[in-house]
């Protein structure tokens, strides 16, 4: 498809997932508003309708809980039954701190204030754009503080995720080991998630139950991150996590500048998850950074694209930047299969095409390492990686994930953050309009 058409196809999908106040990620696979989906879609929709972009991230925020967890679902009119789990399970509405609107009780990668940013330099009109980004800081940055002060459980610099629906990776080998220590029997309950794809693309039974387990423990000690810890069997330090919190210090540095504000303490929060990065997931004999249990200080043995995303971070020694640079042009991810980037190592014995975070390429982090290798200034990479998601989505359209081998699409059809984040990329394939904010 040529990339006119392709870009006129994006945003009928988006407009077609608009429901007046947010973009939902599929009308059928995930009918409410979700956290980073919004932060994705915010992105693409700046290039098209800077109005709908502030109004997406805005309205995300005024979920925020007054800790400011910024939840990883807002609840919209698509009734109970539409997704699982609903709003009666989180009971958001029994923690002191939740909004009225009901909401989801964890959080998703906080790729917010990049998105903020990234909608202020695509605005024609620079004063409205900076009245925008003043709305905006508050509630971006009590998001960076909760996650900064609540979620580093042992002052060593790095947030904890608690469940692998924070990763938004939720499938992801990396959880597995951590996953087997969780005890499951959780209450009954329905799978809705196999009701539009098909379950080889979706977790198994296990893993699920696993993930609504780990929901109720979270749950049932009133999202009380004090408690953590102690009482919760899932606190993990996630490289693609924490190198986004890095990114979006910075992004926040910047909006910091540009409105008057302090950018200070945001360059020393990102400088302190590089430390913490370096010192913790970064596995020498390995080369790529991995995923840790805060608890034991066990690292994840799967290797997966999450690892690159400390490419965002400015301050990586370049030894680690060409070992990062090597392994994902390496036959176990890039350079070995005709439609990257691969979600996990190409030759693992676990390695599944088509189940979802367990191997197929996404969009999203296409997008981010897009991002990430302009960063580690490879910008022939970057052109790469670009061209071949936009083929990609030419050939199979704006599906959720894709087979890596064949190009097939899987999951969710007409999915939001595919056509945002291909409409960002279509507008400026060499990235020159990349926000990179200083170290
Ligand atoms: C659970 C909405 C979300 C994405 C996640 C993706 C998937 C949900 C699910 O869909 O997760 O949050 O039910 O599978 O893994 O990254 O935000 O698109």
């Amino acid at each position: 498809m040529d990339h006119g058409r392709l870009g006129e196809a994006a945003v009928g999908t988006l407009d077609a997932n608009w429901t007046g106040t947010a973009t939902l990620p599929s009308r059928t696979q995930y009918p409410h508003q979700w956290s980073w989906d919004s932060a994705f879609i915010a992105i693409g929709l700046a290039r098209v309708d800077q109005d709908r972009a502030q109004r997406e991230l805005l309205g995300l925020l005024r979920a925020q809980w007054a800790s400011g967890r910024l939840p990883h679902i807002v609840y919209g009119d698509a009734g109970g039954e539409a997704y699982f789990p609903g709003p009666e399970f989180w009971d958001s509405r029994g923690a002191p701190d939740a909004p009225a609107v009901r909401t989801s009780g964890i959080v998703q990668p906080p790729v917010h204030a990049r998105a903020a940013l990234t909608i202020c330099a695509r605005a024609a009109d620079g004063a409205a754009a900076r009245r925008f980004l003043a709305e905006a800081y508050p509630g971006l940055a009590a998001q960076h503080r909760y996650l900064i002060e609540r979620r580093d459980l042992d002052g060593g610099g790095l947030a904890s995720i608690v469940h692998p629906w924070e990763s938004g990776t939720d499938n992801s080998p990396a959880w597995d080991a951590f996953l087997a220590e969780v005890s499951v029997p959780s209450s009954a309950f329905v799978r809705r998630d196999m009701d539009h794809v098909a379950a080889d693309e979706r977790p198994g039974d296990a893993d699920y139950a696993a993930y609504i387990a780990l929901a109720e423990r979270y749950r049932d000690i009133g999202y009380d991150d004090v408690k953590l810890l102690d009482k919760h069997p899932f606190t993990i330090e996630d490289p693609l996590f924490n190198a986004i919190l890095l990114d979006g210090e910075l992004c926040l540095a910047e909006i910091a500048r540009r409105i008057g504000r302090d950018p200070e303490p945001h360059r020393r929060a990102a400088r302190a998850v590089h430390e913490g990065l370096m010192a913790r997931l970064w596995d020498e004999e390995r080369g790529t950074f991995v995923a840790r249990d805060v608890r034991s200080g066990v690292r994840a043995a799967a290797t997966t694209v999450s690892g690159f995303a400390p490419l965002l971070d400015p301050w990586l020694p370049a030894g680690v930047r060409d070992r990062l640079l090597g392994l994902l042009l390496s036959p176990a991810f890039m350079g070995g299969c005709p439609h990257p980037v691969p979600t996990y190592d190409l030759g693992a014995p676990a390695f599944e095409r088509r189940r979802y975070w367990r191997g197929p390429t996404w969009v999203n982090t296409n997008w981010l390492l897009w991002v990430g290798v302009l960063r580690a200034g490879r910008d022939d990479i970057a052109r790469t990686i670009c061209a071949s998601t936009l083929e990609l989505l030419g050939r199979s359209g704006f599906r959720e994930y894709f087979d890596p081998v064949d190009g097939s699409g899987r999951g969710a059809h007409d999915f939001s953050w595919s056509a945002a984040l291909a409409l960002d990329m279509l507008a400026a394939p060499d990235g020159a309009a990349v926000p990179l904010p200083a170290a």
